[in-house]
């Protein structure tokens, strides 16, 4: 019985992926890290490959907070001392690899307002305009924070929005905290998808060729598009030569 059919994403100019705060601080040995969030760096670099090859846009956000930011625990804030601008920690995981020309939008930079969304006061709404983008998927870190509150404005200013189910990943420091904010992004009308749904150049046969049982979730046929993932993340890295947002 077929109980899941895979969503059919074809990625073309002008979608955008929109990468959420892959910075040390919030990976392993970081100030403020999120549990297993090194496992998804293949995962979004597989993404961003087909994103290049499909020439669609890549934006990435980071987290790029004043040393006296108010979200700190010494400003009476919640949070530890991470992603200060300028420092090790407020860095792109050097396992991300960005392409060059990746747009980069800095958020939470003024120390008197804590900003978790990605359009809160920077100019992400503008680039996406600029680029004619009506369609944004969006992975990263962490599901709780920046990214539902990211994926929610984005559908209030009226993008179709994907979030990438198996690029993201949260902090929960409430159990339940992950689950709430993947159903506040369902009820803001977002759309959840995985790898699984977006066919690949070599098995991307048209819907209507395709037999009704190939279209059913494969945990295996995943797997191995997460091998792909991996194996080709140990290409050579392109490095982000300069950074359009500071
Ligand atoms: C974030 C915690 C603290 C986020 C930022 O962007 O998800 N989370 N600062
Ligand atoms: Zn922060």
């Amino acid at each position: 019985m077929v109980t899941y059919l895979s969503k059919n994403y074809v990625i073309k100019n002008p979608d955008a992926l929109l990468i959420t705060d892959i910075q040390k601080d919030f990976l392993l040995g970081g100030a403020l890290p999120i549990e297993n969030a090194d496992e998804i760096i293949p995962v979004i670099n597989y993404y961003i490959r087909r994103f290049e090859d499909a020439k669609a846009h890549v934006l990435a956000s980071r987290d790029w907070h004043p040393p006296n930011h108010i979200s700190f625990k010494a400003q009476g804030g919640p949070w530890p001392p991470h992603c200060i601008q300028e420092t090790s920690g407020a860095k792109f995981s050097p396992d991300l690899k960005l392409p060059p020309h990746t747009i980069i939008i800095s958020k939470a930079t003024n120390p008197e307002r804590e900003a978790y969304s990605a359009f809160d006061g920077t100019s992400l709404a503008h680039e996406l305009r600029v680029l004619g983008v009506k369609r944004l998927f969006v992975g990263g870190l962490a599901t709780d924070y920046c990214v539902v509150n990211t994926v929610v404005d984005a559908r209030k200013l009226g993008f179709e929005t994907v979030v990438l189910g198996d690029a993201t990943l949260g902090l929960n420091l409430e159990p339940g905290d992950v689950d709430r904010a993947i159903e506040t992004m369902l009820e803001n009308g977002a759309q959840q998808a995985t790898a699984n749904d977006f066919p690949d150049a070599v098995d991307a046969l048209p819907i209507e060729e395709t037999q009704p049982d190939a279209l059913e979730e494969k945990p295996s046929q995943r797997a191995e598009v997460k091998k792909k993932a991996r194996m080709r993340s140990k290409g050579s890295a392109k490095r982000i030569r300069t950074e359009r947002k500071g």
